[in-house]
């Protein structure tokens, strides 16, 4: 549908309003009442959540592609069906092809208390079966108030059981990495990256000060941003998930991404609602699974 089209169809004068967004990319632009928000249609990826009065809550690179083919490296990446690499083919898209699709509207309405919300869904075509032999339909909802809430609901419309790994691999933007302690964590089991010896976090708050890639498991914690630099705090909250990512590329993983700055790991930290490793999720025929976050500041 043409960005014409969408506007007649879903726009919500003062509210809701499609436009073509860089590299030509559909999005839709949301100002509440409560924040303003950005949403691609490639990717189905919130791109910017900025609640009133406060600054952006996402990180962004400044060197991100926005062409489609490629993942847009920052925001809310929806990661589906595979988390990471895939399984058996690495020829296949890292992160699934979820992120470098483009999704349809399904729906935008403005609630009562001022939050907007939009749906956009994803249906199994020729070319998903390609990559993904399995009939789905996946529905993203993005509600803008004073929390910013996303929900991935997946369902198998075939006639036989899927599994799937999925994540809403949020990018927060940070004032700086050294200024940042993360809460919510301590206790928990993790592996670092590709590890398969499992540690666990002794610390209550966790310090960022060299490359982290940890799948902590058996957690469904809000984790909690403390950010002295704003100072502020940014609350990730998850639903449908027991694995928690946290990822930081650090310097050297930085330098070694084409659509990263040198020195964008400073302002970013990932907290990453996930299923993956032991907790893919299993549907059968006609049945739903919803993986959702809710981020807030304060
Ligand atoms: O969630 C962390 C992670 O899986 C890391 O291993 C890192 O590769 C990151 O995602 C980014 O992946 P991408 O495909 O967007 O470069």
């Amino acid at each position: 549908m043409d960005i014409a089209s969408l506007n007649t169809k879903y726009g919500i004068a003062g509210t809701l309003e499609f436009a073509l967004g860089k590299g030509g990319l559909p999005m839709a632009r949301i100002t509440s009442s409560h924040a303003d928000a950005v949403i691609s249609l490639y990717g189905a990826q919130v791109l910017s959540y900025r609640p009133k009065g406060k600054e952006e809550t996402l990180w962004m690179s400044a060197k991100s592609s926005f062409e489609e083919g490629k993942a847009i490296r920052g925001g809310i990446p929806v990661c589906f069906p595979w988390f990471g690499a895939h399984a058996t083919d690495k020829t296949k898209p890292q992160h699934g092809f979820a992120r470098i699709s483009l999704w349809d509207v399904a729906g935008a309405e403005l609630e009562q208390d001022g939050t907007a919300c939009l749906r956009l869904s994803l249906r199994d075509t020729e070319r998903t079966h390609a990559l993904w032999p399995h009939a789905f339909s996946a529905e993203l909802e993005v509600r803008v108030g004073s929390s910013l809430e996303v929900a991935l609901t997946c369902t198998n419309t075939g006639s036989a059981e899927l599994t799937y790994t999925d994540a809403l691999h949020t990018y927060l933007a940070v004032s700086d990495i050294g200024s940042v302690l993360l809460r919510g964590l301590g206790s928990c089991t993790y592996y670092e990256a590709t590890e398969t010896a499992p540690l666990r976090q002794e610390e209550a708050l966790l310090e960022i000060d060299r490359v982290v890639n940890r799948r902590y498991i058996d957690t469904e914690a809000e984790c909690v941003i403390e950010d002295r630099g704003v100072p502020r705090t940014i609350s990730v909250a998850k639903k449908g998930s027991r694995i928690t990512v946290v990822w930081n590329p650090w310097k050297e993983g930085a330098r070694s991404m084409a659509d990263m700055e040198d020195d964008g790991y400073r302002t970013m930290l990932c907290v990453e609602a996930v299923n993956t490793l032991g907790d893919a999720v299993v549907l059968a025929p006609g049945k739903s699974f919803t993986l959702g976050t809710v981020i807030t500041v304060d």
